[in-house]
């Protein structure tokens, strides 16, 4: 298949334009760098080098034997991605260039209305070039679990049938966002399912839940092949970051008392339920929604199971609670469906703990460049926009 990705350059397109290219698939992909801009902003960088796309697409071509097709190049820029799209002709989408960060988007108004310019108008651009340029082509979107917030009911994947005064219907699951950025994804998936009724277009909106990890075996050894892996407290997701901490020796920072709850999935998984979804394409005018995650967790149950794995690994990390700089329960009922992808043939791969394990042999060369921006690990931004810095509120290891 032809596959086009946006955002190519990210944690995630860098690492599935490997994982579609080792498969056989035609890759193409844009990007404008924003995420290493973004990351520089907040005063942190990757604790894995991140190469230049020059360097980085000299290694696709020596490890795949085939040239990368790329073009630096904005979905903001309306003309280009029509370009782009109208010569590659993809046969699906895969959107990943938007802004992931929900502390990000909660800095300042500045930083909302960038989160939401970029995700909300970049989608909707990609929407419309699709209608005019390829309207048989399949959006892969990449939406987030997020959207649904933590309601004390069980989670659909994107649909559940309602009776209300005697009537019944099937309805979009109600949507509550914790941050400005996971509303933009909301806003997104509404665009989505209304262009797809509209115009026909295919689409699949992937509610992802938080993804780890250091590597895909596709990369092979060459550094230039790893995707980036970020720990600073925009852009590092949690187990990210608590591995980072431990190879470091700082205390991991578990928001709270750890009890909120989450879907996690490793890397490779994330790149075999993309995968999966782009090789198995709804029926034209079809919106669906897949819930992507492996497990879910409580954040204190990860931080312990992190904090194990590096004893095991020789090293001796602790877990300390931080007064939450967020705005979420503290503990809730959690309990999402993810049955679609499983019927497409979703395979886990690894256990959290084996993946762990790896990450921390991964990152255990690379310690000097975490301990250089050490300084950002223990958050500031919090909800209400104003900046203070989080206080250890129980520096014991708390049972899970
Ligand atoms: N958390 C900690 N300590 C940390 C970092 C996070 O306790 O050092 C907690 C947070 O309070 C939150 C949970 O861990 O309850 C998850 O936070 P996160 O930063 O790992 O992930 P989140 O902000 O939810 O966002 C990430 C990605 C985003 C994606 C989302 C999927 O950045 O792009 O959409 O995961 S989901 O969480 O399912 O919405």
């Amino acid at each position: 298949m032809k596959i086009f990705i946006a955002g190519i350059d990210g944690y995630l397109g860098w690492a599935l334009a490997q994982y579609l290219t080792a498969r056989g698939h035609e890759v193409a992909g844009n990007d404008v760098f924003l995420r290493r801009a973004w990351v520089a902003e907040v005063g942190s960088d990757s604790a894995l080098p991140v190469y230049s796309i020059e360097e980085r697409a000299a290694a696709f071509e020596a490890h795949f034997g085939k040239s990368l097709n790329f073009r630096q190049g904005d979905l903001l820029d309306y003309d280009f991605i029509c370009n782009y799209l109208a010569d590659f002709k993809p046969d699906a989408i895969v959107h990943l260039a938007e802004m992931p960060s929900a502390p990000y988007s909660m800095i300042d108004q500045k930083h909302a209305v960038l989160t939401q310019q970029n995700n909300v108008i970049g989608s909707l651009n990609l929407l419309w070039a699709m209608k005019e340029v390829c309207p048989d082509a399949h959006l892969v979107k990449l939406g987030t679990m997020g959207e649904y917030g933590t309601p004390n009911i069980d989670i659909p994947e994107g649909f559940f049938e309602v009776e209300f005064r005697g009537r019944k219907d099937r309805l979009p699951f109600p949507r509550q966002a914790g941050s400005f950025y996971h509303w933009s994804k909301v806003h997104d998936s509404n665009n989505t399912m209304f262009a797809c009724r509209i115009w026909g277009l295919r689409a699949t909106d992937i509610m992802q839940g938080v993804v780890f990890g250091t590597r895909i075996d596709e990369m092979g050894d060459d550094p230039r092949l790893r995707t980036r892996l970020d720990f600073d407290q925009c852009f590092g997701t949690a187990i990210n970051r608590f591995c980072c901490q431990a190879v470091i020796g700082h205390p991991l920072t578990v928001f709270g008392g750890g009890k909120q709850r989450r879907g996690f999935l490793p890397l490779r998984d994330s790149m075999q339920c993309l995968t999966l979804t782009c090789e198995n394409p709804p029926q034209r005018g079809e919106y669906r929604v897949f819930n992507q995650f492996e497990e879910t967790y409580t954040i204190h149950e990860l931080a312990d199971l992190v904090k194990e794995v590096a004893e095991e690994a020789g090293l001796n990390p602790v877990v300390h609670c931080y007064d939450n700089p967020r705005q979420e329960l503290a503990e809730h009922y959690y309990n999402p469906d993810r049955q679609h992808l499983i019927d497409l043939g979703y395979q886990p791969s690894h256990d959290v703990r084996a993946e762990v394990r790896i990450m921390l042999a991964d990152l255990m060369p690379h310690k000097d460049r975490i301990l250089a921006k050490q300084a950002i690990l223990v958050p500031d931004i919090r909800w209400d926009g104003s900046r203070r810095r989080s206080e250890v509120i129980d520096a014991e290891p708390i049972k899970s």
